[in-house]
Formats: structure tokens, sequence, C-alpha cells
């Protein structure tokens, strides 16, 4: 929770209308569009994207000033290429990302993070130690390798101590690595969603500063206000919903519908895991499927999520309403089996961390290991073929959730009690008090250089509560980048 609250004006919104005045929706999302929904209209509206050709996807992306309305509030926010929602960025594993971030916005400097892709940290690539200033630009150069796990990721601004509030005005946007019907051909044919959740919250002067969780924040899908989304009885859709907001935790559940989660963070489960409510800290990522169950219209909603005494209020909240109706449709018979992946617990360890997440909330202050962040200093060098074992320790009075660049990794523990494997994830909550226990397999050589590991809830992250972490290559220790701050230039 923020140690001094803010002035902000009360929302007092009407909630329930679509609408967006936003420019530059360039590309229709048809892709995937197998289903039906019953012939009912619906408000829900996919994000607009930008698809890579021929194994590239060379694009701009400028930031800038933009006037919105999302529902009935009108603010000032600055937004990739125009768009509150921002493009879902559509590639296939395998694929090269070529990037030009330009930023036009008028005061801050930026950058991007791709988070969740197994790509390298050294420049140009998935870096976080970019600078771009006002009129200036960066050109990224993101190699996906071919293995990547196909699924929802993101991108996002991971500009140190501004992160919040950049992504809190919008800068962050989905990124699709297509593939999911090969790895799993059951979904053949089935309708997908994807869903970009966003919280937005505008002062008097309609501004988007950081946010003041003491005030009602405005929920958006893809930029939308409550949309509705149509199916058929027994009809099977696969939602892939992104968490893409600056701090809240969201505990997503649809009356009167199970949740099948076959995915998480972009990686196929090992099996599916049947939920009524499923929760998703920020930066995480969720594909489930939904059944169609009896004609009505049910709500999608997130449940009140505990963030602990210190914590910021996390009230339930309407995200949209599943409107079922139409001709009887079969529901898809999901197979126990999912992907298979090793389960990393048969590896060896190379070595254990302790990792823990303490603060000052009185003066806003976050640590690791009792430190703030500093870019000059790394805290954590890990020789490139290891496989650590971290315990991730929470030893403050409000939930935390850890994530790491470049690598997906296995959970195996909670408070010290084996948990379940499903698969792999890129980020985990750790509510207050907790400890979990993770495998990171430090194995690909795309891991060499210099990243980070910090908390998703970019308050905190901007507060202090990241570090620096090194993979070295032991027979090339000189592969790793000792730039820590690289300029953008003026754009050409
Ligand atoms: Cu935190």
């Amino acid at each position: 929770m923020r140690a001094t609250s803010r002035l902000m004006s009360s929302l007092g919104v009407s909630r329930g209308h679509r609408s967006r005045t936003i420019a530059a929706i360039a590309f229709a999302w048809v892709a995937g569009c197998g289903g039906g929904g019953g012939g009912s209209s619906e408000t829900f509206e996919s994000p607009s994207e930008v698809s890579s050709s021929g194994g590239q996807l060379t694009m701009d992306l400028t930031i800038s000033q933009q006037e919105n309305k999302v529902g009935d509030l009108h603010f000032t926010s600055t937004v990739y290429n125009g768009d509150y929602a921002a493009p879902l960025l559509r590639v296939r594993p395998g694929d090269s990302i070529h990037l030009r971030l330009r930023n036009l916005a008028q005061h801050q400097p930026s950058n991007v993070h791709y988070h969740g892709l197994e790509v390298s940290p050294k420049p140009p690539g998935d870096t976080i130690f970019v600078q771009v200033e006002p009129e200036n630009c960066y050109d990224y150069t993101i190699k996906i390798p071919s293995d990547q796990s196909t699924g929802l990721y993101w991108y996002h601004s991971h500009m140190m101590g501004l992160a919040e509030t950049q992504v809190f005005n919008g800068l962050s946007g989905g990124l699709l690595v297509e593939g999911i019907t090969e790895k799993l051909p059951f979904l053949d044919g089935i309708k997908n969603r994807v869903m970009i959740l966003k919280d937005v919250q505008a002062s008097a002067d309609g501004r988007v500063t950081t946010p003041d969780y003491s005030k009602p924040t405005l929920r958006t899908i893809n930029g939308v206000v409550r949309p509705s989304m149509a199916i058929r009885p027994g009809e099977t859709q696969l939602w892939r919903v992104g968490n893409m907001g600056a701090n809240l935790l969201y505990q997503l559940a649809i009356d009167g519908h199970e949740i099948v989660e076959i995915s998480r963070d972009g990686n196929i489960h090992t099996k599916p895991v049947r939920h009524r409510a499923t929760i998703l800290p920020p930066g995480a990522r969720t594909e489930f499927l939904i059944t169609g169950g009896a004609p009505g219209t049910y709500t999608f909603r997130t449940l009140a999520v505990n963030t602990g005494p210190d914590g910021d209020p996390t009230p339930e909240d309407i995200l949209g309403s599943l409107v079922v109706s139409g001709s009887q449709d079969t529901p898809v018979k999901v197979p126990e089996t999912l992907a298979q992946v090793p389960d990393l617990r048969s590896k060896a360890l190379t070595r254990t961390r302790r990792i823990v997440f303490s603060e000052n909330n009185d003066a806003g202050q976050f640590f690791i290991n009792g430190k703030m962040y500093s870019p000059s200093r790394d805290d954590v060098v890990v020789n490139l073929g290891s496989t650590e074992k971290w315990d991730l320790v929470n030893n403050s009075a409000e939930v935390h959730t850890f994530h790491i660049h470049q690598i997906d990794f296995q959970v195996v523990g909670r408070n010290g009690r084996p948990v379940d494997f499903t698969g792999y994830q890129d980020t985990v909550d750790i509510n207050p008090g907790e400890n979990v226990q993770i495998i990171i397999p430090f194995t690909r050589p795309s891991q060499v250089g210099r990243f980070v590991f910090h908390c998703h809830i970019l308050e905190h992250e901007d507060g202090g509560m990241m570090q620096n972490i090194v993979v070295v290559d032991p027979s090339n220790p000189a592969a790793v980048d000792n730039n820590r701050m690289i300029q953008g230039k003026p754009c050409s």
C-alpha cells in the first residue's frame, strides 16, 4: 500500500457502456474465430493487432499523449500507438521482432520489456537497461526461440521508478505466440478471445498519475468497460486473459461456470486445472476453457482479494458478462494430459537461495534481502547450466508477486508443503507471512547476461523491490555486457 494518500477525484462513473474512441484500430482480429456465440450480439471487442509475416514482425511502437474515453471516463494518458488497450503483437515460435520504440511523450523516458519470452537480455534485445528520452528512439531485436511455449505474453514499460505510472497510463499490451492448436489439436475450431485486463483512474483535470486504491478504479477488458461475451449452451471457448495493469491482483470467476485452466503465463499445463475462481497476480496470464451453461446471463467478475493488512483494498468488481443463448452445442472433450514437460524436481540442484521480501510501509520503501534496488549492484550471480531452488519469503503484511525475466520456473512448495506439478510459470504471488519454493533452470544459453527479478506490483518495484541477476557462461565470462544504461537516439 502507498504510504501517502494522493488526491484523486472520485470516479463516480456509471459503468456498463461500451464506448471507445481510440484511434488506430488497424486490423480486425479474425483468426481463431471458429465458434458462433449463438448469433447474439455482444459488446466484447478484440484488441487491434500487428502480425508477423515470413518470420518477422517489424513495427513502430509510438508513445504519445492521447485523449481516451473508456466507458464514461475521459482522460489523457500516454499510450502506445494511440490506443489505450494497445495493439496485440501476434508472432510464432522462431520469429524475430524488430520493434522501434518512438517516445513522443512530452516529459518522461521509457523503454519496453517483453514479459515471459525466453529471449536474450543482451542489447538490443530484452534489456531493461535502456532509457529512451522524449523525441528519441530505440530499435529492439527480439529473437523468439523455436521452442518458445505458445500462449499469451505481454510487453510493457519497465522504466525504473516510473513503471507503475506508465503502465497505469496504458503502456502495456498483449503478445500472442501462436500455435496452441498445433500443440492441443482438440482446440481446433473453437472461438478464442484475448482479454487484456487494465484499470484506470483519472484526476479532476483528466490526467492519469499513480493509482489510489482507497478510491474506485475503472476495470476494462481490451479498453472496454464491462463487455458482454456471447456463447451457445454447450459451446466451449478459449479465454486468454492477461493481468496487464499496474498493481491489482484479480481473482477471476464466472457465475455458474467452471474455469478449466489449460495454460499459465504462456506455458501449457501438464493437465487441466479446474477452478471456481483463479488468482491472477499482476503480470500473470491464464488461458482457460469455458463451456456455456443453461441459457441466461452470468457475471464475469473478480472476487475480492485479501492482500493483507498493509495491502491495497481489492474489493469484488464486475468485469463483464457471459450471455448464453442459441442452439445447443457439444462441449469440447478435454484430455487429462496436455503438455509433456519435465518435472524439475527430478533435476540435481546446484544450490538454494533465500529471497526475502520486506517493506517499510510508512516510508514507501520496499526491499529484497534488506536492500532497495540499485542498477549498479549485481545481487545474484549464477553460472549457466545451474538449476537452483529459491525460497521466496514474504516478511511483510501484504502480498507480493515474484517475477523473473527471461526464465520460467516451477513452483514446488508453499509454506514447505509440496505443490502438485501442473507446469511452469513466470509470476507467482506470495501472501503475507508465506514462503513459496520454486526451481529455476538457468540452462538456456540465451539467458547469459544481466537482467532482473522483482515484485510485479509495480508500486513495489518502483519503490525498490527489485534485484539484478547475472547469468555467466563460465567458458566465456566476458559475454556479459556491462553497459547498464543505454540511451536511445534521436529518431531518424
Ligand atoms: Cu510487492
